[in-house]
């Protein structure tokens, strides 16, 4: 991809283009939710399939002119279907928080009960927060970690299922460092008459290569979204069993989605046949064994992380022992060219918008082939500057570190615009 059309068309559009993929590529991406696709993938997204619109399903549509993109969204879905053991795959959700809603949709009725984990103890917006549809529409009740071991804590999420009765609990996180034991959620969900839904948007990778319990034949559905250690376009897919297939397909289209995207499905098909190779295994299993070195490093180095450490792609950093918050410290992170991004933490005594922790995780410097031994460099480096953000010359120095890592792993020499 040379963008040479869109240099002549538009060259503000194709300048900033440029400098975005130079920033990924001259930093070093480590904000756990975010990754490089390949540039395959890029391709796919970038194709003459974003021209067509094909509202309903392949072989049933309402437009003519679907022979392609009916072939491209049906490879799309046998290769989910095998990629996860799945009986049943919609790959046309747009992002995961609208998935997440064509689920509620499909299976609940306004006013139902769910469980799901609490936003400042790990879980995300569409879990049932007030301020998202999700909390307005249902009545959520929030389960959380526990204040020592800020860990999910099994028999308190089954003694809120006993006594609340929930229709669904909600499992997956966007800022949890431990693991989800689906099987022992499926028991509770089980005893509560409860529909258990897995969101693994952001340790999907993990359950591919066996770093991370697989959400089948666990949950009843699963959802992800397909662009963070899965590592395709911005998108997510619902997997699901037979007995909820014709819901979930009528929440997703009509129910809360228009045409589909066939160009970003056809790059979650090539997404797909990448995530079967064993490379992709490989890949994901070094995300794990670099998140546990980048927290020994960063433990070595007197850094408090919540819950101790991690066992899967992310860790966050607590800032209170430091006497900075997790703006100023991700902020003097941004400027030696380290993105990770501020989040609460566990019993935050600070607010979403200025909390007093940091997420980081490995999946992108994963992707450029960094390895444990890179992962103490930046951990020692990171600790560096969160010990004294206003210094200039450690900034200096980690300015330095940062641009030889990039250098040593070249991103997107094929990009060029
Ligand atoms: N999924 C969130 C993240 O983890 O960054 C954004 O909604």
């Amino acid at each position: 991809m040379d963008y040479s059309n869109l240099r002549t068309t538009d060259p503000t559009v194709a300048d900033l283009i440029q400098k975005e993929t130079d920033r990924q590529r001259n930093g070093l991406v480590m904000i756990p939710s975010e990754n490089h696709a390949s540039v395959a993938v890029l391709e796919a997204m970038g194709s003459a399939l974003s021209n067509k619109y094909a509202e309903g399903y392949p072989g049933k549509r309402y437009y003519t002119g679907n022979q392609y993109v009916d072939q491209v969204e049906q490879l799309a879905i046998d290769r989910a279907k095998q990629l996860f053991g799945a009986p049943h795959v919609n790959v046309q959700p747009n992002a995961g928080s609208g998935a997440n809603l064509a689920i509620y949709l499909a299976l609940l009725k306004p006013g139902d009960t769910v469980m799901g984990l609490k936003l400042d103890q790990g879980g995300h917006l569409t879990h049932g927060h007030p301020v998202n549809v999700s909390g307005q529409l249902y009545r959520f009740i929030q389960y959380g970690v526990r204040k020592d071991t800020q860990r999910i804590d099994l028999d308190e999420v089954r003694a809120i299922a006993k006594k609340e009765k929930p229709k669904m609990i909600v499992t997956g996180a966007t800022a949890y460092p431990r693991i989800f034991d689906f099987k022992a959620f499926k028991e509770i969900c089980d005893e509560a008459g409860a529909l258990l839904l897995a969101d693994i948007s952001h340790f999907v990778g993990l359950c591919l290569s066996g770093d991370h319990p697989h959400p089948l034949p666990h949950a009843d559905v699963v959802m992800t979204t397909t662009h963070k250690t899965l590592r395709g376009p911005r998108s997510a897919i619902i997997l699901t069993n037979e007995k909820h297939a014709k819901a979930i397909d009528r929440a997703v289209f009509p129910g809360t989605q228009g045409g589909p995207m066939e160009h970003i499905i056809a790059a979650k098909a090539v997404c797909f046949a990448e995530a079967m190779t064993p490379e992709f295994k490989a890949y994901a299993h070094q995300i794990g064994l670099n998140a546990q070195a980048l927290a020994a490093a960063l433990l070595a180095e007197g850094i408090t992380l919540v819950s101790g450490g991690t066992d899967n792609h992310l860790m966050l950093i607590d800032c209170n022992p430091l006497g900075i918050t997790g703006r100023t410290g991700s902020e003097a992170l941004a400027a030696c060219g380290i993105y990770t991004n501020r989040n609460t933490i566990p019993f935050d005594q600070g607010s979403a918008f200025e909390p007093t922790g940091i997420r980081l995780g490995t999946p992108a410097l994963t992707t450029r082939g960094m390895g444990t031994k890179e992962m103490e460099i930046i951990g020692r480096t990171i600790a560096a500057v969160l010990k004294q953000p206003a210094d200039e010359a450690t900034l200096t120095q980690a300015q330095k570190t940062v641009r030889e890592l990039a250098d040593a792993f070249p991103l997107y020499p094929e990009l060029r615009a």
